[in-house]
């Protein structure tokens, strides 16, 4: 596979005009529309119509900022004035800027649609169909069943769900995270997707392709439950496997290491789970929810067991040095209550107040946070009251992050971890909750900056979802993309994002050593295979982005959240 080294565009950069940083999917009408352009340039950029090949606005950047992320200094030129649908283009002292670009209802219903069916294509056990999965069609790999239980002589049936991310592994943790967002997405904005599909196969009736979908994976959680009610950490095999095929991949396969934080995001989402199939599979969501109580009660008389990775397995871990149950103990009882309305769980939520971290798989505070801020009809003034405070401050936070920093993004200095993409896109999230309780525009805004860095307002001027935008990833760390004989990728991934980590670096590990003089955090990412700390793709990372940008979509088609007024 060709080794393609991508440079930040403002670094490369000798005598050609500055390349902007834009969303390369464009824009819908009333969005806030802005492009970064590095440099310091103070002549005034023109936006053309292309139809008519006219300058429809001419303006100036305020100043001219840096972007501690980057050390670039840049300007960000605002046209959120032009609302007429369209082609257009930048040019600056006569000379055309970047690549035309569109503003159109709805710019964001493919990339959408891309994101929710990589899932399909994650899928573990099933051969993926030419007529589903085009060129990217494989034969199924890891049926898992029969397999063993890490340290006993039993085994379990374990098939189905989404291989985590360019790994075959599959991870309750970071399922958890995952689906959460998925079955979010569904609730928020059911106008959108009791009809939007995406060619995927339907297995059962009345099931939307979203809930089909997820549905999936669901199946795989439940199979993971233990007789006791706990719940297995992850189904690997013991090492990772080389860059194969999942249909070549025959290593023995595990359910290891069955803990309190893994048994806990199980019955947070198989309760939520619960509450959104009732009315589709009565007696689907029933075994949910009775998985669901079974599995807190389980972690009850279990609270302090945490994961230990033991010494002969080295696929992922999913748990962190500060680990405890306090964040997933919230998580659970909030889908508790609000599914059973049982008293032990407010009784959990009252004695274990939230705090405002994360979200991430390894601090879930926010999705009870999300739960709790929107319904207080459900959980009362006093514990409601305090969700929105948690949340309102974070978007308040976020909002001044996004409107001072010279790339227009809210980002904490602290997000810029492995997986940082998926740290905006959840920032993102939180913007649009925010948005969602007071109406806000500025949360909204914020949103769209979010989503605007993810496809190309970024130094890099790089989409950084593979198959969408006019420059995107092409050597992801994804075993069927690297494996299969097909020269672009599998569409729509996120892939993880820069971050200073470099864990793919090193004499030990692989030679990713193109990036290994970037010395800012926004400038850390290669696009290239061997660099799974930047560049490879995963589950959690992908919900998010599939959530922002079916949200945009939705609100800015006029659905609004919980079939609300949108912007239409
Ligand atoms: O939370 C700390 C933070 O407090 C600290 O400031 C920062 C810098 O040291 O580190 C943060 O912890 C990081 C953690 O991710 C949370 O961001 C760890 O350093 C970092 O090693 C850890 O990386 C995880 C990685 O696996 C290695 O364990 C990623 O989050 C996680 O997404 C990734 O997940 C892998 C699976 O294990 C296997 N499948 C692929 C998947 C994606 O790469
Ligand atoms: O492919 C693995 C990826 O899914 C993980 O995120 C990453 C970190 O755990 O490890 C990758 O596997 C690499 C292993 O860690 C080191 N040898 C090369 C493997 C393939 O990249």
């Amino acid at each position: 596979m060709k080794k393609i080294i991508l440079l930040p565009l403002a670094a490369s950069i000798t005598s050609f005009a500055a390349m902007p940083a834009i969303n390369q999917l464009g824009f819908a009408p009333k969005a806030e529309k802005q492009v970064v352009i590095p440099g310091n340039d103070a002549s005034p950029l023109e936006v053309i119509d292309l139809k008519t090949g006219k300058p429809v606005l001419t303006v100036k950047a305020p100043y001219v900022g840096e972007w501690d992320a980057s050390g670039e200094e840049t300007q960000v030129f605002d046209f959120s004035s032009i609302k007429k649908t369209g082609t257009y283009r930048l040019r600056r002292s006569n000379e055309f800027l970047g690549t035309p670009f569109e503003i159109q209802e709805s710019p964001y219903i493919d990339l959408t649609k891309g994101a929710l069916k990589w899932f399909y294509y994650q899928r573990a056990g099933l051969n993926l169909e030419a007529k589903y999965a085009g060129k990217w069609a494989r034969a199924k790999g890891h049926p898992d069943n029969k397999a063993k239980v890490y340290g006993e002589k039993r085994t379990i049936d374990s098939p189905k769900g989404w291989y985590d991310a360019g790994d075959y592994g599959k991870y309750i943790v970071n399922s958890g995270i995952t689906v959460f967002t998925l079955l979010e997405l569904y609730e928020h904005f059911p106008k959108t997707f009791d009809s939007l599909s995406w060619n995927i196969p339907t297995e059962h009736s009345k099931h939307p392709d979203l809930l089909e979908e997820i549905r999936w994976n669901l199946d795989w959680m439940l199979s993971m439950q233990d007789k006791d009610g706990g719940v297995f950490h992850k189904l690997t095999s013991l090492k990772f496997c080389g860059s194969i095929m999942p249909e070549q991949d025959l290593a023995e396969r595990f359910a290891i290491g069955k803990n309190t934080v893994a048994t806990l995001d199980f019955a947070a989402v198989m309760a939520q789970a619960a509450y959104v199939y009732k009315n589709i599979d009565a007696p689907y969501a029933k075994k949910m929810l009775s998985a669901a109580e079974k599995a807190y009660a389980w972690a009850k008389a279990n609270p302090k067991i945490i994961y230990e990775q033991p010494s002969d397995v080295e696929t992922g871990s999913y748990v962190h040095k500060s680990e405890d149950a306090l964040d997933e103990f919230r998580f659970a009882a909030s889908e508790l209550y609000r599914t059973t309305g049982k008293k032990e769980y407010l009784d959990e939520l009252k004695q274990n107040p939230f705090n405002p971290n994360g979200p991430w798989w390894g601090d879930v505070n926010f999705l009870g946070i999300y739960r709790i801020a929107l319904d207080k009809k459900t959980f009362g003034d006093s514990l409601s009251n305090a969700a929105q405070k948690i949340l309102l401050n974070e978007a308040d936070n976020l909002t001044k992050e996004g409107d001072t920093s010279a790339y227009r993004l809210p980002m904490h200095p602290w997000n810029w971890n492995w997986g940082s993409n998926s740290a905006v896109a959840n920032n993102g999230i939180i913007l649009l909750h925010a948005y969602y309780l007071t109406g806000k525009r500025d949360y909204l805004d914020g949103a769209q900056q979010t989503l605007d860095y993810l496809l190309g307002k970024n130094p890099f001027q790089l989409s950084y979802v593979t198959g969408f935008g006019v420059r995107s990833p092409k050597n992801p760390h994804h075993r069927p993309s690297e494996a299969d004989y097909v020269d672009n990728p599998v569409p729509g991934m996120l892939v993880g994002g820069p971050h200073l980590g470099k864990q793919d670096i090193g004499p030990e590990n692989w030679k990713c050593d193109d990036y290994a003089q970037a010395n800012k955090p926004a400038l850390a990412y290669a696009d290239e295979r061997c660099s799974y700390a930047t560049n490879e793709v995963a589950i959690n990372w992908n919900a998010p982005l599939a959530y922002l940008a079916g949200a945009l979509h939705s609100i800015y088609n006029g659905y609004g959240y919980l079939n609300g007024k949108g912007l239409k």
